[in-house]
């Protein structure tokens, strides 16, 4: 497929964050590998004019999610901690606004960028149609975020040079990729943007 920007379009770069990469607390395999590629896409759409958000877990230290407070997961991506800062690889372009934090609740917590956020404000105001999703992980927060956004009427694409997941169940990544697929996601990789 070839597919060109328009005025349309934007960005969202997803949890990009140190507790996400080889040494963090929760660590997606291989997850900083696709920080080149992401930030290609990043300059791509902030050189056309078109927005980048950039979500982030950003969780109090006693979260729900976390193993002892009720969850599943290791304590990750604390507010205001080095874990839950953005990998000090990634191009956040300048006077960038767009930082979309999630599961900041102590008693919720959020997979998707959508979820108790501003994002769709920021998306309609913008006019946009169509986003394009990158970042970690595959299985959790890409999928969900895809999914909230394919709910919300957007057109979805999947950079699929520009994800990693945990695969915590063997066929996790396989299954959520079918998933999105069968939602009506459409899987892309750089090469067919211009
Ligand atoms: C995520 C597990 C817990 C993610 C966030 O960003 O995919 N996974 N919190
Ligand atoms: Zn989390």
């Amino acid at each position: 497929m070839k597919l060109k920007l328009n005025n349309f379009d934007a960005l969202i770069i997803v949890d990009l964050q140190n507790d996400f990469m080889p040494n963090g607390t929760l660590p997606v395999p291989d997850g900083d590998k696709i920080i080149p590629t992401l930030n290609s896409y990043i300059e791509m759409f902030y050189k056309a004019g078109n927005p980048v958000y950039f979500t982030r877990d950003w969780h109090p230290e006693n979260h729900i999610s976390f193993e002892g407070f009720g969850g599943i997961w290791p304590v990750h991506c604390v507010q205001n901690t080095e874990g839950a800062e953005f990998h000090k690889d990634l191009y956040i372009p300048p006077d960038n606004k767009f930082i979309i934090s999630k599961g900041v609740k102590k008693e919720f917590d959020a997979y998707s960028g959508f979820q108790g956020t501003e994002l769709n404000d920021l998306l309609k105001e913008r006019g946009i149609k169509r986003i394009f999703v990158g970042g970690v992980a595959t299985d959790y927060c890409v999928k969900n975020t895809v999914l909230g956004g394919l709910n919300l009427g957007y057109q979805v694409f999947v950079l699929e040079d520009g994800i990693k997941g945990v695969d915590v169940n063997r066929g996790d990544v396989e299954r959520a990729l079918d998933l999105m697929l069968e939602k009506g996601a459409v899987i892309i990789n750089k090469g067919e943007i211009k």
